[in-house]
């Protein structure tokens, strides 16, 4: 019998050894790793973004649960392209031009990773030319941008009126902390996340 519930504690615990174990041997039993990704692991993941937004647990937790996270990923990855799992979107994230911040954005990318997203994450310092070919090369459903510095958050206006002039069709999240959403309304994204949970929330109900 495969122990979903385990692999979802030992992953909120952050347990990437024994996260392994668990989904090695549900693979063993032959479940369908789909089934080992949406009860154990996704479903695991989920706790960690509630606690997270509750301020019940930090950010060390969350990227030790990430890793842990990984840890089944790794194992599970190959079976899932295999047998033609669908990721549920393609989500191109990075940090804009001329900031080089980049765990909240880290932390936003695992978070989707772990809601079961293809993330396609492009680093730090990108500039407008890079995040709209990325979207359009990946017929990206929605593209993160993150900033953390007042000096670069205005980069993002850029990017999403380079988009519009490329007919870009991917849809835009914002978020850093000198982010608000007024700001995310004026320079036209389609949705702002004030944290990686919410960014989870807000990605999925554009898609
Ligand atoms: Co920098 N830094 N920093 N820094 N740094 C801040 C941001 C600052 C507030 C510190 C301060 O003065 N109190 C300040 C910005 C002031 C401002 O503009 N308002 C600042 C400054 C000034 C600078 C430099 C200019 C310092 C200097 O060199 N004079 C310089 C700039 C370098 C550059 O980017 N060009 C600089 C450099 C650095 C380090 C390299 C040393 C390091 C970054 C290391 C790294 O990221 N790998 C660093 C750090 C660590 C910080 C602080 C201390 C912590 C940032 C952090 O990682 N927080 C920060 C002060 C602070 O925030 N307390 C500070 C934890 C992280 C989980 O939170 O990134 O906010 P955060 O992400 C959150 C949300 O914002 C949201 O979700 C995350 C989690 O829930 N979120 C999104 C983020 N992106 C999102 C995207 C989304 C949705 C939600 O959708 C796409």
């Amino acid at each position: 019998m495969a122990d979903f519930k385990g692999i979802a504690e030992t992953l909120i615990e952050g347990n990437a050894d024994k996260v392994k174990e668990l989904v090695q041997a549900a693979v063993d039993e032959n479940i369908e790793p789909k089934k080992i990704l949406d009860q154990g692991l996704i479903a695991g993941m989920e706790v960690v973004g509630v606690r997270f937004k509750n301020c019940e647990i930090y950010v060390p937790e969350v990227l030790v649960s990430a890793r842990a996270m990984h840890a089944g990923m790794d194992i599970l990855e190959p079976l899932l392209a295999k047998s033609g799992v669908k990721a549920k979107g393609t989500f191109v994230i990075g940090t804009v031009k001329g900031d080089l911040h980049d765990i909240g954005k880290n932390l936003v990318g695992m978070m989707l990773k772990g809601a079961g997203w293809k993330v396609v994450d492009l680093g730090v310092d990108i500039d407008a030319d890079k995040f709209v070919e990325t979207a359009i090369a990946e017929e990206a459903d929605v593209v993160g941008l993150s900033a953390l510095l007042t000096t670069t958050m205005v980069n993002m206006k850029s990017v999403i009126e380079l988009a519009q002039a490329k007919d870009c069709k991917a849809k835009f999240v914002v978020g850093g902390a000198p982010l608000t959403k007024s700001y995310a309304d004026e320079i036209g994204a389609d949705g702002y996340a004030p944290d990686a949970a919410t960014a989870v929330e807000i990605v999925q109900s554009l898609v």
